[in-house]
């Protein structure tokens, strides 16, 4: 495949309600999209980076900026473009994780949609629909917490995640599992909110009996999640740190994850999740999606992801109508608390052009070699 040009479009999406972690608030998301135009086709990838550098390093002016400046031109300059080769063709940049794994999920599409295959045969799903979470910010009030989680059991989601953070944990989690009652499934996300002496105060979330504590401490800081699972009953599981195959294998060779939550977006696309996914299937260890907030772009290849063996938690990829008004894509619509699994060539859903240009931030930018 040979890539004749690049597109970046910006797209503001209004979240349906403001979206709370310990690193910020976020009522709409500044997407980046991409749209590669090549001799076979076209493909569109979405980038899961934010606007801030909150959640990673990454934002989503940087990652426009490495793609068009660096990740573009050994596109270009490549005789035959293979999605399987970007690890290698991409090599010479480091890091930008976020950035290359929009530019590879665009290559993917490009690359399937022309062979008739879907994302989801292209990994290896094994089923054709995904056990759905939701993700829950953190509220202003206890009382409009509840009412939030309510509302997503009351729509069927199989699992409820919480954000929490220093003041917002304790007191919330147990809240909420008071309402939900003491067989629903139950995990927290501090997103790197707490330090090493706040493990005795951690600890008292075992008696809200959750599936898993995610990422307590600083992304670089395995060695504290290594003393919190050692001191825990809650289960840890790693989302920031896990920036790829290596690092995934060895924070669970050291006992810093016995849970791992895969990204996508976080370790640089779709293949090297699969590969995380494998080993962590290798090694017993059970592994659930992220979410990045993504729209049906992003979505319709997480479900995808989420389809494989390995993936035998809940993960948070919720409906559209969680997070928008209207999606960019056909909606993904929560059915007994599961998404289906696209089966058309590629993402298998169609981008709404008229949509993207209509809530286009700037013109869009055309790369071309
Ligand atoms: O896509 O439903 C979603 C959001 C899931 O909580 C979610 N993501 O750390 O896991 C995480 C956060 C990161 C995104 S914050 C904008
Ligand atoms: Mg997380």
């Amino acid at each position: 495949m040979k890539v004749r040009s690049i597109t970046l479009h910006r797209v503001g999406m209004p979240l349906v309600r403001p979206f709370e972690t310990s690193f910020g608030r976020e009522s709409a998301r500044d997407v980046l999209l991409v749209h590669l135009e090549t001799d076979t086709g076209d493909g569109w990838g979405e980038c899961v980076a934010g606007s801030t550098p909150g959640y990673s390093s990454e934002y989503v002016d940087g990652c426009a900026h490495v793609i068009e400046h660096h990740l573009a031109p050994r596109l270009f300059a490549a005789d035959d473009v293979v999605a399987s080769e970007l690890g290698h063709l991409f090599s010479g940049v480091v890091g930008h994780r976020m950035a290359k794994a929009a530019l590879e999920a665009a290559v993917l599409d490009a690359e399937l949609r022309a062979s008739g295959v879907s994302f989801a045969r292209y990994l290896g799903a094994v089923r054709s629909e995904v056990d759905c979470g939701v993700s829950v910010g953190i509220s202003t009030s206890i009382d409009e917490l509840l009412d939030e989680v309510q509302g997503y059991v009351d729509a069927g989601y199989l699992r409820i995640k919480l954000k929490i953070k220093p003041g917002w944990d304790l007191e919330p989690v147990r809240r909420v599992r008071e309402l939900i009652g003491a067989d629903a499934a139950l995990q927290v996300d501090a997103n790197t909110a707490y330090v090493r002496g706040d493990i005795p105060h951690l600890k008292q979330l075992d008696a809200s009996n959750l599936l898993l504590i995610e990422q307590p401490f600083d992304e670089e800081d395995i060695a504290s999640h290594i003393a919190l699972a050692g001191a825990i009953e809650t289960p840890v599981c790693l989302d920031e740190s896990l920036v790829s195959v290596g690092v995934t294998i060895d924070a669970i060779e050291r006992g810093a994850t016995s849970v791992v939550n895969i990204k996508p977006g976080r370790v640089g696309g779709y293949l090297p999740a699969v590969a995380i996914h494998d080993a962590c299937v290798e090694r017993g260890v059970p592994v659930w999606c992220g979410g990045m907030l993504e729209t049906g772009i992003g979505r319709s290849m997480n479900v995808a992801l989420a389809a494989l063996p390995g993936f035998t938690l809940p993960g948070d990829t919720s409906a559209s109508d969680r997070y928008y008004r209207e999606d960019l894509t056909e909606p993904f619509v929560l059915s007994n608390g599961r998404l289906a699994v696209p089966t058309g060539p590629g993402s298998g859903v169609t981008v709404r052009t008229d949509l993207v240009r209509e809530l286009a931030l700037m013109p869009p930018r055309v790369v071309t070699r």
